[in-house]
């Protein structure tokens, strides 16, 4: 069958290339559909690059780099990373426990002002910020182990709302106040962007925003409402959000949605995992159900627009001292689909003479894991901080 335009092969032409044209010009930044569509151009930026990285490479991450470690606290330029691999980590994580109190110093004794001046460091050589919150109980005014029920008294029409838009406000003056200038990427002042992990292992019996302690509607309405309130109350647009409920060994995988928030709430799928991998829960082979648990996340993820991480792991005090290549290497080369995930963050190295004693996931000079720490760092998969591109500019 054969018809006519009634138009010129020639303007047919230029039509077609007009529109084709149309098409590669779309930079990817526009096809990305975050929780705040209103995301500055370096959140949306680490995102497309973070999604990207992933097909071939896994940023590694540290809890409190460069606050302390296990010998040294506040010393500048320190990490336990970097004086075991000559690199800082890729990923910084952040803890704010207390900054809702008007603390100066966090519940780990991580002074806010330092805090902000090591997150615009690591920023400014290229890593990647991630927050957490160990947010307190607003409800009964003990910490976030305290399973006081509040989740229902803190949501919209909670008798104890107030309280909690106030933290929040304390949250958004954070976050707004994270800026930097003179970065290879912007020469102009402009914010951080951050990877918020609010009310996190929210599966487990342990924080007040867990499982037991709230239905999942409210747990739900908790999590909408705080993207919502820093998003278009409070004009925050420095953060991506992700979802990281508790090891999916714990729970059958259709449960991992149950406190979902939904696609247009999130950015990253993720789960803390500190057991599988030392076969716990019964696996006999903890680094291939780990790779299961990893696959899925990728699976699902991919499926949906969002980026996997692993947003908590490691071993306290890393008694193995092959547990890098031989456990956690293993379990994310264990098929094509776990090597996707962007990130993974293992947890502080606690002072020892001031804080908890072998409380550390990272090695430091000395430690019996720290040959093997080398390797995995010099395996090509894994990236720290001196491997990465630039992650907060498109061309
Ligand atoms: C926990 C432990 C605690 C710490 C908390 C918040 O897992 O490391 O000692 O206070 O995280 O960082």
């Amino acid at each position: 069958m054969s018809f006519s335009t009634g138009l010129s092969p020639i303007l047919l032409i230029i039509l077609f290339s007009l529109v084709s044209c149309n098409r590669d010009v779309r930079s990817p930044a526009q096809e990305v559909v975050l929780a705040d569509p209103d995301a500055t151009e370096e959140t949306r930026a680490l995102f497309i690059h973070l999604d990207r990285i992933r097909h071939d490479h896994v940023l590694f991450g540290h809890q409190d780099a460069l606050a302390y470690g296990v010998h040294w606290i506040d010393e500048p330029g320190r990490s336990d990373v970097k004086e075991v691999t000559g690199s800082y980590p890729a990923v910084y994580g952040w803890e704010l426990g207390d900054l809702e109190l008007g603390a100066v110093k966090n519940l780990d004794n991580v002074n806010f002002e330092s805090m902000r001046d090591w997150i615009r460091e690591g920023y400014k050589r290229g890593g990647v910020i991630t927050l957490s919150w160990h947010m307190n109980n607003p409800v009964s005014g003990g910490n976030a182990w305290d399973t006081h029920p509040a989740v229902q008294y803190i949501i919209p029409g909670g008798e104890h709302h107030e309280i909690f838009k106030g933290w929040l406000d304390i949250f958004a003056d954070f976050v707004k106040n994270l800026t930097a200038s003179g970065t290879q990427w912007n020469e102009n002042e402009h914010l951080i962007p951050v990877i918020f992990r609010p009310y996190h292992e929210q599966s487990g019996n342990w924080f007040w925003w867990g499982d037991p302690y709230c239905t999942h509607e409210d747990y739900i309405q908790l999590w909408q409402f705080t993207v919502e309130y820093l998003r278009d109350v409070k004009g925050v647009h420095n953060i991506l959000y992700a979802y990281s409920p508790h090891s999916l060994s714990e729970y059958d995988n259709d449960q991992y949605w149950d406190w979902y928030p939904g696609d247009e709430y999130i950015d990253i799928l993720g789960f803390d995992d500190y057991f599988t991998l030392q076969s716990g829960y019964g696996f006999a082979d903890g680094v291939s159900a780990f790779t299961g648990h990893l696959r899925w996340l990728v699976e699902q993820s991919e499926a949906r627009g969002k980026i996997p991480a692993l947003t908590e792991a490691g071993l306290e005090a890393i008694p193995d001292p092959t547990w890098w290549t031989n456990k956690m290497l293993a379990a994310i080369k264990g098929d094509p689909a776990t090597k996707r995930i962007s990130y993974l963050l293992v947890w502080r190295n606690a002072h020892h003479e001031t804080d908890r004693q072998d409380h550390f996931y990272a090695p430091y000079p000395g430690h019996k894991s720290s040959d093997d720490f080398i390797t995995f760092r010099n395996d090509p998969i894994i990236l720290f901080e001196d491997d990465l591109p630039v992650m907060y500019h498109i061309p």
